[in-house]
């Protein structure tokens, strides 16, 4: 299984560094430089934002009629997530969703990225809708509008409603179908409101952390199934996509995350060249092609070919629904993967409080490139993009939480860089919002512009939020 992979998001984490840097902000915050005008400017019209999911900060499990999902189930079985948290209240956004969104506004945000709950609009995954549920998000994607804001919607942030899971989940081909039918009740319901739309977050992510290595719901370490669980997600995507679109007018987008790495061999030998091209297509390749090109890579199905059924489960008619016509590629950029003659991957960089990323803002850059010259120019959004700090609030309270400047600036830097070569990125979303559930971390690591004080659920700015807010101000660096 040579091109098992062994960096994904959120998983069980063990490193203690931290990103380091010397970031620019002020006494009060702010960032003095960005008053003048900005070396780096953006295009005009180009997208600030940030993003958030579901079952990472909005609480409220057992309300207004949601049901369950594989996240609640795995949170509760020991030793699992870290300290035995769960997203039972998370930053309580669903009670706050009010404030959060006034607070979005003042922080001058664009975009708002969030995702809705499979399992809040359809309790059982495949019965009847919960007009509860769906209220919500309609409240949510209103009151954005209202402020100035374009909502940006995910429909998959990893929580599968339970009952499906009950009936194999993502092995299960059916779970495909019923993904397209919840994809379209929502398109339906929130279609006027919503001009961009994600299918599913990081397929990726199930299939190594939820069927590899197991840190992730549903918590499963099958080789064979993790190929059948890609596919699966990957059909789910083109079902969803066909299934939307009569909802969503001329002017609706829809396109997949994908979290992408840049792989890089970790010596000159052509062994480890050979293996990064097959650890390319096991990272980018797998999701890239059969969406974009209408094929899976070849030399990754022969790879699997010795582990994995997936063939079996490739369906006459399958790719082509796949390959189902999109009009965003939303990207994902956390870190690189260096690639040994062995197909094992080692740590170049600086890692994070995530053990899994080394912060290299160039992967950012190449990765966006890479895009450009095997998938064209389809518009490209950043989704994702940020990292954990240490951060704590201090008794002037402030939350200085410098690495997280330092961090988005040359990651902001590599991707004007990208621009400026032509590449086609049209908006950037901060990973995140706020602090939130990080999965098998729990609440551990903060990934957030804005800290949540979890005891009182207060919200405080971070430095990283005023001076972002500054950049957008200033659509520069
Ligand atoms: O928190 C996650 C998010 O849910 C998916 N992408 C990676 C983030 C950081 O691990």
């Amino acid at each position: 299984m040579p091109g098992t992979p062994s960096a994904a998001p959120g998983g069980a984490a063990t490193s203690t560094s931290v990103a380091t840097g010397a970031p620019n902000a002020g006494e009060d915050g702010t960032d003095p430089s960005l008053a003048a005008a900005p070396a780096l400017r953006f295009p005009d019209g180009f997208v600030w934002g940030a993003a958030t999911s579901a079952y990472q900060i909005e609480g409220a499990a057992h309300v207004d009629g949601r049901g369950q999902s594989v996240w609640d189930t795995f949170c509760r079985i020991p030793g699992r997530v870290r300290n035995g948290e769960t997203g039972d209240v998370a930053a309580d956004h669903y009670h706050r969703w009010a404030d959060d969104l006034d607070l979005i506004r003042e922080l001058g945000l664009k975009s708002y990225r969030f995702s809705v709950s499979w399992p809040r609009v359809v309790p059982t995954g495949a019965g009847p809708v919960n007009r509860k549920g769906l209220d919500f998000y309609k409240r949510l994607a209103d009151g954005l509008r209202n402020r100035g804001v374009t909502p940006m919607v995910t429909l998959y942030h990893w929580d599968t409603p339970q009952e499906l899971q009950d009936l194999g989940g993502w092995e299960n081909r059916d779970t495909a179908y019923r993904f397209a039918e919840y994809a379209a009740t929502v398109a339906q319901a929130l279609g006027d409101v919503v001009p961009n739309w994600l299918t599913l977050n990081e397929p990726k992510t199930i299939v190594q952390n939820g069927y590899l290595s197991g840190t992730h719901a549903p918590g499963k370490q099958d080789p064979g199934a993790a190929y059948v669980v890609a596919h699966h997600q990957l059909l789910a995507h083109g079902l969803a996509v066909q299934a939307m679109r009569p909802h969503l007018g001329t002017t609706g987008r829809i396109g997949p995350a994908l979290n992408l790495h840049p792989c890089y061999p970790a010596d000159d030998s052509p062994q480890a060249q050979a293996r990064t091209v097959l650890h390319d297509g096991y990272e980018n390749r797998l999701y890239l092609d059969p969406i974009l090109k209408g094929s899976y890579p070849q030399d990754v199905l022969d790879d699997l070919a010795s582990y994995s059924p997936i063939h079996k489960y490739i369906l006459d008619g399958d790719v082509q629904v796949i390959n189902s016509p999109v009009e965003l590629l939303a990207v994902q950029y956390y870190t690189p993967l260096y690639v040994t003659a062995e197909g094992d991957t080692v740590t170049r960089y600086p890692t994070t409080e995530a053990f899994w990323q080394q912060i290299y803002p160039e992967g950012m850059y190449d990765i966006l490139m890479r895009i450009k010259k095997d998938y064209g120019d389809i518009a490209l959004t950043i989704t994702e993009n940020g990292l954990p700090t240490p951060d704590t609030l201090g008794r002037d309270g402030r939350v200085r939480d410098t690495g997280r400047i330092s961090f988005l600036r040359d990651h902001f830097a590599e991707a004007h860089r990208a621009i400026t070569d032509g590449v086609n990125l049209e908006s950037y979303h901060v990973w995140s919002l706020m602090d939130n559930f990080e999965w098998a971390e729990g609440y551990d690591q903060r990934w957030g512009l804005v800290y949540v004080d979890y005891a009182t659920q207060r919200r405080i700015r971070k430095d990283s939020a005023d001076w972002y807010s500054d950049v957008i101000r200033a659509n520069g660096l």
